[in-house]
């Protein structure tokens, strides 16, 4: 965009006005900060044994002297479950209940909202106490032959459960608002809140077949065996997808209110829509590129994932041109001049927006690596080495987690009328996670080149074993301590907001930034993008197209193994 570009403004007067104000229903509020804070504490808890797991790689072990854990793979265990699949799943719930309601004025059925918090709450209570128990160290792939104790299997069932029934009600909202509005397509945020959960109502297909039908009996002794690659392909189904099921609700609050904090428009409502329908249709096809080295799969197959792996790398881009020219707009009105002059006028003060931002850099770098795991021929240089937890610290662990972080800096004054702790602490939480992540991504990519495997207690390797890695090990516990550093200050700016005692008036309590809406009118294009449940059919197809082969084949041709417990 030039500089002497008109502001981007909305071609036609907003024909459907989102509410932004704070939800009249108290319940709602609450609610809403239950999966929030539920879903935070869980952070807290697997985000303090990250530093650890850092020191493991620069080849000190601080795990025996845990008098909690019994070893570095229950750790691992709970940091995994706790952070990428908990953490994520209260969140989303907050993101794709609340938003999509305040933006169509449509209630949530808070019964059944509330039962959903319960629902997911029992599962993670249940799964909860498997692990910390030491019976469940099975890590937050859980791969068969490895098994473990009934409980993990039916805590993470219920938390998938409960996650369904949040698509159900993001689904019922629209449908409510539909009727009321005929003729007009669905307001943007509940759109893309919307096609999220299809995305995840295909996605989990995988899960719920792996559990429900194997693993739970296998656990309970109902049936002998399970084999293996049946349950890996199985996962992988909703295990690559579950990716967006993360990145998706960040992206919303990216193209939907990022901008307008940014004092910028949203540049095109209609390709920010295109993106999540490519996330819809193309995110579950893609899991063998999990499998590349798995035996059982026919390269041919693998082929296929790969190349459909690199179409859903193409709505991400599209999310990078679309959201920095929507900053863009808003640096430029800020009075910033030429082709970098308006990055300095962006509101970088606010916590609320550089975390966010900060996220956004990160996942250039995290999104890059994802394109060299995705190429048949590059990973399996890489494959189970340091290399893939330092990808998916900059995507899941930076930029979801640290926009959230943002998001939690104007949307828990929101929620309970308390004022910020201090924004400054809130700036300094997320540049520290920023900076941390980074470093941490550097020495984890590094020691990934150098063949370091993951999920390995490295200081139980024979003296000099990884010699050549000896710099990036380093690094990698460097950063280690500046994340402890970043989880304290996080976690000292969100208490200190809950428990402190400065109040918002009812006038300037945040309001939701939602971006402007544009026209609404359900015609052409528009009308198109907004036949959800055609394109719904089109993604299940593809998946079927997919998948079906192998997984027929591998259901005929069964090789059910015991299980092990090697703790
Ligand atoms: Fe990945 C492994 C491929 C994205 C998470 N990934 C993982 C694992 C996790 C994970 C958890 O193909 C490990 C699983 C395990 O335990 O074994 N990943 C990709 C690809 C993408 C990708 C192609 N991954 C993600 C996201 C994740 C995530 C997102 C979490 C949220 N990943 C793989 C593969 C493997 C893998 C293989 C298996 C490897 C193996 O060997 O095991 C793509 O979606 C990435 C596309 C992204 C981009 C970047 C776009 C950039 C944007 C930012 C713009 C910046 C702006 C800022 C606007 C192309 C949108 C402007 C700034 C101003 C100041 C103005
Ligand atoms: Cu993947």
């Amino acid at each position: 965009m030039s500089a002497d570009a008109p502001a981007a403004a909305p071609a036609t007067a907003p024909a459907y006005a989102p509410a932004t104000e704070v939800s009249p229903v108290r319940s709602e509020r609450r609610v809403t900060f239950a999966f929030l804070i539920t879903g935070l504490i869980a952070l807290l808890v697997g985000a303090l044994l990250g530093p650890l797991q850092a020191m493991n790689y620069a080849g000190i072990d601080l795990f025996q002297h845990l008098p909690f854990l019994q070893s570095y793979y229950q750790g691992l265990t709970l940091h995994g479950v706790l952070n990428a699949l908990v953490f994520t799943t209260f969140f989303n719930a907050g993101i794709l209940l609340y938003f999509p309601s305040r933006e169509l004025r449509v209630p949530l059925n808070l019964p059944f909202v509330w039962a959903t918090y319960f629902v997911m709450t029992g599962g993670l209570v249940i799964a909860g106490i498997a692990i910390v128990s030491n019976t469940s160290n099975v890590l937050y792939t859980f791969y068969p032959p490895l098994m473990g104790h009934w409980g993990f299997y039916l805590g993470l069932a219920l938390v998938v459960v409960a996650s369904l029934m949040v698509a159900f009600e993001t689904l019922r909202m629209r449908q409510v608002w539909k009727r009321q509005n005929p003729g007009q397509v669905t307001p943007l945020v509940a759109y893309m809140a919307v096609l999220t959960q299809l995305m995840w109502i295909l996605a989990s297909i995988g899960i719920v077949i792996e559990v429900v039908v194997f693993l739970l009996p296998w656990s309970l002794g109902l049936i002998e065996g399970v084999d293996p690659m049946l349950a890996r392909t199985l996962f992988w189904w909703t295990g690559h997808p579950i990716v967006y099921f993360w990145l998706l609700p960040a992206y919303i609050s990216w193209y939907a209110m990022v901008p307008k904090q940014a004092g910028g428009s949203l540049v095109s409502d209609s390709l920010a829509r295109l993106a999540f329908l490519m996330f819809l249709l193309f995110s579950t096809p893609v899991g063998f590129h999990h499998q590349f080295t798995d035996p059982g799969i026919p390269a041919g197959w693998k082929m296929v994932h790969s190349l459909l792996t690199m179409f859903v790398g193409i709505p991400s881009l599209i999310t990078a041109f679309t959201v920095a020219a929507s900053l863009e707009v808003g640096g430029k009105r800020a009075g910033g001049k030429g082709v970098f002059g308006w990055i300095g006028k962006l509101p970088w003060k606010s916590a609320a927006f550089s975390a966010q931002v900060l996220a956004m850099i990160s996942f250039i770098f995290g999104g890059a690596g994802g394109i060299v795991n995705a190429s048949f021929a590059l990973d399996p240089l890489i494959n189970n080495t340091a290399w893939i937890p330092g990808h998916f610290h900059l995507t899941v662990g930076t930029a979801v987690t640290l926009t959230f972080f943002g998001m939690t800096f104007w949307w828990i004054p929101h929620l309970t009328g308390k004022r910020l702790y201090s924004n400054r602490l809130a700036l300094w939480a997320s540049w520290t996670w920023f900076v941390g992540m980074m470093i941490f991504g550097l020495g984890m990519h590094w020691q990934g080149l150098y063949a370091v495997p993951r999920r390995s207690l490295i200081s139980a390797a024979p003296e000099g074993t990884y010699a050549e890695a000896a710099v990036p090990m380093m690094i990698t516990g460097v950063s280690g301590v500046i994340l402890m550093v970043a989880v304290i200050l996080y976690f000292t700016v969100l208490f200190g907001t809950i428990f402190g005692r400065a109040r918002h008036t009812d006038d300037d309590r945040p309001r939701i930034p939602f971006v402007d809406a544009v026209e609404l009118r359900s015609i052409g294009v528009m009308k198109l993008l907004d036949s959800v449940y055609g394109w719904f059919a089109l993604a299940a197809l593809l998946v079927a197209v997919a998948y079906l082969p192998t997984l027929v084949d591998m259901l005929l041709n069964q090789v059910p193994i015991q299980g092990f417990q090697l703790w």
